[in-house]
């Protein structure tokens, strides 16, 4: 490989609508974190640069789900998302987001560059549209079913059951999310970035000049340059993002994976004024941590961008990630089957390291992998704390019995010694060819292959026997066991950054550069050690049960539970006169029609087998009036009379919601009778 003067490492931008999951984790912060730290404890000049992704339509789902403003969805996550990196030690030098008026300016300019240069086809096309809604149907506002796998929950962009991005007009039986009407064509303008003009230098670049990367990625490219690429909308008709930045779009957007990826140059502007130097020298290494289902953004779509643009780098390597199942089934945070960070780091206080361990041990690197809370228990009880805690306890425990804490003097060796010794730069060595390949589950277990030999070292040389007959050989083995300690110290740090903070500390060392690995002299002789205290705890199956029950559970309040992640909160205790003061009764619509000038509102004529009176409703997004006359509703009749749209509304007619916001009637049955009283 080239020699590189710096790096610069980017994790996928997480979308601000929903908290962290340990699928998240697996993929890409883990692994990108071991990295970042690895390359600063080489003395590299690296930044590590994240944020939340802000635009898209899985924020404005989220923000009607849930009946709030997509302002307020991205700024609850975005709090959210930074702090839990952060409680984990991921260590980004920023955190941003996409709403952030660098980025909008980033982004803009970027465009307004690429549309200055000619680089953008102008089409006119037919794109589903919601008549009820009046709005057009963007990506995962449209659902139906995926017509290569036959899913019936696909997305207008893309399938998550198979993985195929698909158009919103490849979708069988098509339905809006919206109103859950069927959608209608309508002619729409936009601008499409010409993918297949880039289609032979992607192909030389990707497949020639990229063999190394890694074959699940490498082969996704494969098949997506071989089946042939198309011109991609780059715009939107939403009214959230960033406006398109040319006369005559009003009501459109950059589409979100236009602006997000562009989200990691205005990142590294807000950083730093020296930006240009990452972003812009061929001296630097650009590296994308992301999860599978970004491949194509990443390695075709961004790529393209960046040429078109032309005064860019690109990246040397896109390490993707394949998916963590968990307990044996596909995360899905619809299904709310998925643990997720902040609720791990508030019932695990102090355990973050065993997150990013077993999350590393069992990353999906090659293949989909599956988390379970019982592997987690058998990484903490018969690795973490059986091998590397164990250790490193006798040793320290030892030292302090037979020496006062200080580190003894190593005299003659034994070839086994000699063995022990030798292995430390071997293990630096294997540590650092895995993570020079991103194969960070082979590097922890080389380092804790060096932790498995220390005990080996200890069980079969038995100082606890030899200090009755030979204190002076017992000197020796205990400085080898403390100098493998040391090496532990440094092997460890980039994936367990507590932990090895923990053992420097009993150990009196100061943090030590990459390059001291393999010495075996980082204790010196009459070298002081402190208390040592356990690195690791126990995890007691009560645990794992509290958590399994927990997975279970919350996938069945969802599966019961209304709008959104969970039911409202139970409102206060009324009396029961205060219940008997509504009057609630059967009626009939009798007719219906739009008030004029709403999307929302309907104006009903209602029998309430006392009157037939007028009554307001919000519910034009859900029902046609024409199919309206003659359906059966429960009304409050009592409540004060309001004026909406100049109408006088007399009333309020009862509604239930299921689980996309959609609204229904509280039906009575067909029998009920008008006027007869709902109690
Ligand atoms: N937010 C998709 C995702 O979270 C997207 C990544 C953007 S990276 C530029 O899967
Ligand atoms: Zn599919």
């Amino acid at each position: 490989m080239k020699d590189y003067k710096r790096y610069l490492l980017t994790a996928a931008l997480p979308y601000a609508n929903g908290p962290i999951h340990f699928g998240h984790l697996a993929g890409v912060y883990i692994p990108a974190d071991i990295f970042a730290r690895y390359l600063r404890l080489k003395s590299e000049d690296i930044i590590f640069v994240c944020g939340s992704d802000e635009h898209g339509v899985p924020i404005t789902i989220k923000a009607r789900n849930e009946g709030v403003s997509p302002q307020d969805v991205v700024d609850k996550y975005h709090r959210i998302n930074k702090e839990s990196f952060e409680r984990l030690g991921i260590t980004f030098d920023i955190y941003s987001r996409t709403s952030s008026p660098v980025h909008y300016e980033t982004a803009s300019e970027f465009f307004r560059n690429l549309y200055d240069k000619g680089e953008f086809i102008e089409k006119t096309t037919e794109q589903y549209f919601d008549p009820e809604a009046q709005q057009f149907l963007a990506d995962r506002y449209i659902t139906g079913t995926c017509p290569r796998c036959g899913n019936d929950s696909a997305y207008g962009d893309q399938c998550e059951s198979c993985g195929s991005s698909l158009n919103a007009t490849d979708l069988i039986n098509p339905k809006s999310m919206i109103s859950g009407s069927v959608p209608v064509l309508k002619e729409t303008r936009h601008w499409f970035l010409p993918l297949d003009k880039y289609e032979p230098w992607l192909k030389q670049w990707i497949l020639e000049e990229n063999k190394h990367w890694k074959p699940n990625v490498y082969g996704q490219c494969k098949s997506w340059l071989d089946s042939g690429l198309q011109p991609r909308a780059v715009s939107r008709d939403l009214d959230w993002g960033i406006p398109v930045p040319v006369e005559g779009a009003e009501g459109k957007v950059l589409y979100v994976w236009f602006d997000a990826p562009i989200g990691y140059i205005s990142a590294t502007r807000e950083l730093t004024p020296d930006w240009k130097k990452y972003w812009k020298s061929e001296d630097t290494r650009l590296i994308h941590f992301i999860g599978k289902d970004n491949i194509v953004f990443h390695c075709i779509v961004f790529p393209a961008m960046l040429k078109a643009e032309g005064s860019y780098i690109l990246p040397e390597n896109v390490p993707a990630n394949e998916f963590l199942n968990l307990e044996g089934d596909k995360l899905s945070t619809s299904r709310n089957w998925a643990v997720w960070l902040h609720e791990y780091l508030d019932e695990f206080p102090g355990k973050q390291d065993v997150l990013r361990y077993v999350l590393c041990a069992n990353a999906p690197e090659t293949k989909d992998n599956d988390f379970t809370w019982k592997d987690f228990q058998a990484r903490n009880n018969n690795e973490l704390l059986a091998i590397f805690g164990n250790f490193v306890n006798r040793t320290l425990v030892l030292t302090h019995k037979y020496f006062g804490g200080k580190v003894p003097k190593a005299s003659t060796l034994t070839g086994f010694d000699k063995e022990v010794l030798e292995q430390f730069t071997k293990s630096r060595l294997a540590v650092e060819k895995s993570l020079d390949t991103f194969r960070f589950r082979e590097a922890l277990k080389e380092a804790m292959d060096l932790a498995r030999l220390g005990n080996k070292y200890l069980a079969d040389t038995e100082p606890w026997k030899v200090y009755k007959t030979d204190p002076e050989r017992v000197q020796t083995i205990l400085n080898i066991s403390l100098q493998l300690t040391a090496n532990l110290c440094i092997l460890f740090e980039p994936f367990l950054p507590d932990t090895t903070a923990k053992l420097r500390k009993f150990i009196n060392l100061d943090k030590q550069l990459w390059s001291e690995a393999g010495r075996t002299d980082l204790l010196p002789e009459g070298h002081i050690i402190n208390d040592p205290e356990l690195l690791f705890e126990r995890i007691e199956d009560e645990v794992i049960e509290a958590q399994l029950l927990k997975l279970t559970s919350s996938r069945e309040a969802k599966a019961n539970s209304t709008v959104g992640t969970a039911p409202e909160p139970a409102k206060a205790n009324v009396s029961f006169d205060d219940f008997g003061a509504m009057d609630i009764r059967v009626a009939t619509i009798l007719s219906a029609e739009k008030v004029a000038k709403t999307k929302k509102l309907l104006k009903l004529q209602v029998d309430t087998g006392l009157d037939i009176r007028t009554v307001v409703s919000g519910i034009a997004e859900y029902f046609e009036p024409e199919t309206l006359a003659g359906q059966k509703v429960c009304i409050l009749l009592n409540l004060e009379p309001r004026e909406i749209k100049g109408i006088q509304s007399q009333g309020m007619i009862l509604l239930s919601e299921n689980k996309d916001g959609r609204l229904y009637f509280v039906e009575p049955r067909a029998e009920a009778l008008n006027g007869s009283a709902v109690k």
